[in-house]
């Protein structure tokens, strides 16, 4: 099973700062956790990061006839990205959503997720580890 990991807007930043939300561990810590995953569960794993809405959308139609799930958290483009909800459903590849921090118990203008819509699950608050349920969901349900 090949699964693409996306992240959006300073995902890349995590651990710098705001450690109360978002958590101690760092980028680094994420990637490691991906391949740690990957190895335990026999799935393939691409990732990919961007601070560019244009690239998000780029990176899920090109998993289109390649990947069998994509595991998304589009940062801060969640709430405002039709065009990432539009990709998501142009290729119809199984997506969960993942957010680190509890989105529904923060700001009114978290309380949208577009990229949602067009989701098969979301995983929220749960730290890095919502990445990792991510993908053994995918591999449950889609493999
Ligand atoms: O909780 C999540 O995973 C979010 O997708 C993270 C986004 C935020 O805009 C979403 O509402 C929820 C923010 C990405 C990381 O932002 C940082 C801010 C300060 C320090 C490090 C990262």
């Amino acid at each position: 099973m090949k699964i693409l990991v996306l992240n959006g807007p300073n995902i890349n930043m995590l651990g710098i700062r705001e450690p109360d939300i978002y958590g101690r561990e760092t980028f680094a810590d994420l990637l490691a956790l991906l391949e740690k995953t990957a190895r335990e569960e026999q799935v393939e794993i691409r990732q990919f990061q961007s601070n560019h809405e244009g690239e998000l959308v780029d990176r899920i139609q090109a998993a289109y006839g390649v990947c069998d799930g994509i595991v998304i958290n589009p940062a801060a483009y969640t709430h405002t990205s039709i065009a990432i909800l539009d990709a998501l459903k142009a290729v119809g590849i199984p997506a969960v959503e993942v957010h680190i921090s509890d989105v529904s118990a923060r700001e009114d203008f978290r309380q949208v997720s577009y990229a949602g819509m067009a989701c098969c699950k979301t995983i929220a608050g749960h730290g890095i580890k919502g990445y990792r349920e991510a993908i053994l969901y995918l591999k449950d349900n889609y493999a």
